[in-house]
């Protein structure tokens, strides 16, 4: 009697759910971005960076050489990664915001985890933070996206901010500002946050019924460039080059090219430039080796056989090239982010994909590597097809842009460049050879620049006669991809007042 109600329960478990999914088989994803981050990386072949660590994910993945932001600011472009959308259809064009402001259905890249199942968690900033000011805090975060977040604030939060030198005193956030610490790695946000992911990782190595998507995003090398002394001291301030040039370099650049420049950055000298970079650099390595805590514990903890990692940065930033500093160009430097994903077992690994590349690419990939449905309409591409043969074409163009005059955007970072204080984007598309740019529709002037000739895009083709073919050609091209990147409707989703905006707390 007692044998066979079991018998036919297993019966009953077997007919009933034939087909249920081995959820402990699929991959976990280790999702690791950095704040600010150029690609002055050992890998993508900076002669000064010393990053061992990302210069190992590099070699155990693919490396995509020219991936790009789809907008050169924190808050628009974590959020356009995050919702696999362009700007124009997140409705998000300045910080402080969140797409639950604008398309509050659409269930981010995140959150299609946690609907499938996955224990998803944040450690640090993955959407919009003012730096320094909310770290510590949830930042401009999206609770939905999220089962668990862990917040930590360093002594580069809580103790030494009245030691940071800043161009403007006081201000550390949008302002070149830095400081060697002699706090070591544990102390800081950033090694707090890489001590926090090592605790996560142990748990889900213990608890292995559901995977897991990490989501780990470091605030350096952001601004204020805080970092261990000894970080600075492998870079020594002599020896770092300043850019040469720029006053010829700049002769050829519309003005809203120039629109990101600051009137404080008057204020450098040749030494604050060589200091600047040297602590920028220094902040890199650190970050690095937070890097290699976390990626050395999933590998002690045997959970890289299963685990994909990505590692990227939301969005580029300038040293001096053309005369700009931080963010908001459309230049390479700003609008190239690093991007490297790590499949376990790849046969592919060390290899480089050289087609161009998006954010919004990664949100398709991620969960076709996984089995994640998609439930909502991506703009993106999945990139499975180059991880698998890192030669194959893919889309063939990324696109970068950025907003001038008036604005919120404006007033975030950039100088107000539009005298009548009238609102216009700038749209950069990027080929295999070329970047292209049109500043509102090309009234405010185009660049053209030629990679295979001139990498440091410091001769603007866009007016030269011999290459008024090419420039005519990628102006259709660009125009038809600025189309791709708005919703079925058409227009840009405004911000809707009533719903939910995020708080920001000081701790
Ligand atoms: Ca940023
Ligand atoms: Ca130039």
């Amino acid at each position: 009697m007692h044998r066979l109600p079991l018998s036919l329960g297993m019966l009953l478990l077997l007919v009933c759910c034939p087909i249920a999914p081995a959820a402990d088989s699929r991959p976990n994803v280790l999702f690791i971005i950095s704040d600010d981050l150029n690609n002055m990386l050992g890998c993508y072949g900076d002669p000064l960076a010393k990053t061992p660590n990302i210069d190992r994910l590099a070699a155990r993945g693919v490396r995509f050489d020219r991936a790009y932001c789809t907008f050169p600011l924190c808050g628009p472009s974590r959020n356009s990664m995050l919702t696999g959308l362009y700007p124009n259809s997140t409705g998000i064009l300045a910080n402080a915001q969140i797409f639950r402001q604008t398309i509050p259905t659409h269930r981010s890249l995140p959150q299609a985890f946690r609907n499938a199942g996955y224990f998803v968690t944040r450690i640090g900033k993955l959407y919009h933070y003012n730096v320094p000011r909310s770290i510590g805090t949830n930042g401009h975060d999206d609770p939905g996206s999220w089962e668990m977040e862990i917040n930590p604030a360093g002594v580069d939060r809580l103790v030494e901010e009245p030691q940071i030198y800043s161009l403007t005193p006081g201000q550390f956030g949008g302002t070149l500002s830095w400081f060697a610490s002699p706090e070591p790695d544990a102390k800081h946000t950033d090694g707090l946050m890489a001590s926090d992911a090592e605790w996560v990782l142990e748990r889900c190595s213990k608890q292995n019924d559901r995977p897991f998507f990490l989501a780990l995003g470091f605030f350096r090398p952001h601004t204020p460039y805080v970092a261990p002394k000894t970080y600075f001291s492998k870079y020594p301030r002599e020896s770092m080059p300043v850019v040469q040039g720029i006053d010829e370099d700049q002769k050829d650049i519309p003005a809203p090219g120039l629109g990101s420049y600051k009137r404080e950055q008057d204020k450098l000298t040749d030494e604050l430039r060589q200091e600047a970079r040297q602590a920028y650099l220094a902040s890199i390595s650190f970050m690095d080796s937070q890097v290699g805590r976390v990626v050395d514990t999933l590998d002690r903890l045997k959970l890289s056989e299963n685990t994909i990692i990505v590692f990227t940065s939301d969005h580029g930033y300038h040293m001096g090239e053309h005369g700009l500093w931080q963010k908001m160009s459309l230049f390479e430097e700003s609008a190239r982010v690093p991007l490297l994903i790590v499949t376990p077992n790849s046969k592919q690994a060390g290899q480089v994909a050289k087609t161009p590349v998006s954010h919004v690419d990664l949100y398709p990939t991620l969960a076709e590597l996984c089995q994640v449905p998609t439930q909502d309409a991506l703009q993106g591409e999945s990139l499975v097809p180059i991880l698998n043969a890192p030669e194959t074409k893919g889309r063939g163009w990324a696109l970068t842009q950025v907003m001038r005059g008036g604005g919120q955007a404006a007033a975030a970072v950039t100088t107000n460049v539009g005298a009548d204080g009238k609102r216009f984007f700038g749209y950069s598309l990027r080929t295999d050879r070329y970047r292209y740019t049109e500043w509102a529709e090309g009234e405010r002037g185009r660049e053209l620049y030629d990679h295979d000739k001139d990498p440091h895009e410091i001769r603007n083709l866009a007016n030269e006669s011999d290459f008024a073919s090419i420039r005519d050609e990628l102006s259709k091209q660009l125009q038809a991809a600025v189309k791709t990147t708005y919703p079925p409707s058409g227009e840009t989703p405004s911000l809707k007042p009533g719903l939910w905006a995020p708080d920001l707390t000081n701790p």
